[in-house]
């Protein structure tokens, strides 16, 4: 019989050897023709499979909440920053993304992985807002530059109105709530952020939808997939204020003496 040479790579999730390309099995005519979102081609190249309406609508909105937060944020700052100097859209953009971490945009997977943990196993939140104090480690998803009890992040209050509305069960989400409500006792700004609202009601969305099974929820979560939706969203902001830039013929940037403390 044939011998087949051993591969060099292993793909699962997409094929453009037929007529026509094919994500996770879904033929591209399909994709056009049955009105497909970019949420659904997330869904079929990250998840391998089609979610139902109401969880591609979510991470369509979580795309367009994300896409950009003004010129201040550190990625933004970045990207303005490099095409100043003249640099091409990719280097502009790519530095831009790499501000994306645990403080600013990547907690998404971190805020996921502690609040499943600390609501599986049944914390209070006093037991694991002060749990993670005593190993030293802030908790994701919580705190905000700007944001506040007062100044409320208009996003994740969207985020929940909608998860309110279409999700099955919102009980992770509830639980990071219980935990903004003591943090908020601690200080102002300790408000559930952006990251935290994903990152809680993601979790919601993949055990509430039916779709996946405990073992592949604890896989995405491992691995983490969440703040995926963080760096594509935010791209579409980065690119923007790139072009904006270019647009603007903004020269050469440099920081004011005045704004640094020389100090010995
Ligand atoms: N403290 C976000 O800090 C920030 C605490 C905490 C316990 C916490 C901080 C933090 C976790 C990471 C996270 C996502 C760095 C944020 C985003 C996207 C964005 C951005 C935009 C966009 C802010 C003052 C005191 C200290 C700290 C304590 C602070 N956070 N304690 N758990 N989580 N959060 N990141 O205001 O006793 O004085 O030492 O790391 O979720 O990135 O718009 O800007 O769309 O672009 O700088 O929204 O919260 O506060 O560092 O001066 O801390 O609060 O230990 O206590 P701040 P600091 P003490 S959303």
């Amino acid at each position: 019989g044939k011998v087949r040479a051993p591969t060099h790579i292993i793909s699962t999730i997409s094929d453009d050897r037929g007529e026509e390309p094919c994500y996770a099995g879904v033929p591209m005519s399909t994709i056009i023709e049955q009105g497909y979102g970019v949420g659904d081609v997330i869904s079929l190249l990250w998840f391998k499979r089609s979610l139902p309406r109401y969880c591609t609508h979510f991470i369509e909105i979580c795309i367009m909440l994300c896409a950009d937060h003004g010129p201040c944020v550190s990625g933004a700052h970045n990207s303005i920053v490099t095409a100043r100097a003249g640099k091409d859209l990719v280097s502009s953009l790519v530095s831009g993304l790499l501000t994306i971490g645990p403080r600013f945009g990547g907690a998404i997977d971190d805020a996921a992985r502690y609040f499943k943990d600390a609501c599986d196993r049944g914390l209070t939140p006093y037991e694991f807002v002060e749990g993670m104090k005593k190993k030293g480690i802030r908790v994701p998803g919580i705190g905000h530059r700007i944001k506040s009890r007062d100044n409320r992040d208009k996003r994740v209050q969207l985020l929940q109105k909608y998860a309110h509305t279409h999700f099955p069960s919102v009980k992770y989400m509830e639980y990071a709530v219980q935990v903004e409500t003591y943090t908020l006792s601690k200080a102002n700004n300790l408000v559930l952020n952006v990251d935290g609202a994903i990152g809680s009601l993601f979790l919601d969305l993949l055990s509430g939808s039916g779709m996946f099974t405990k073992q592949e929820i604890d896989e995405i979560v491992e691995i983490g997939y969440l703040n995926g939706l963080f760096v594509l969203a935010r791209s579409i902001g980065l690119i923007g204020h790139t072009f904006d830039q270019k647009r603007l013929k903004q020269p050469l940037y440099r920081h004011p003496w005045e704004d640094v403390l020389y100090t010995k």
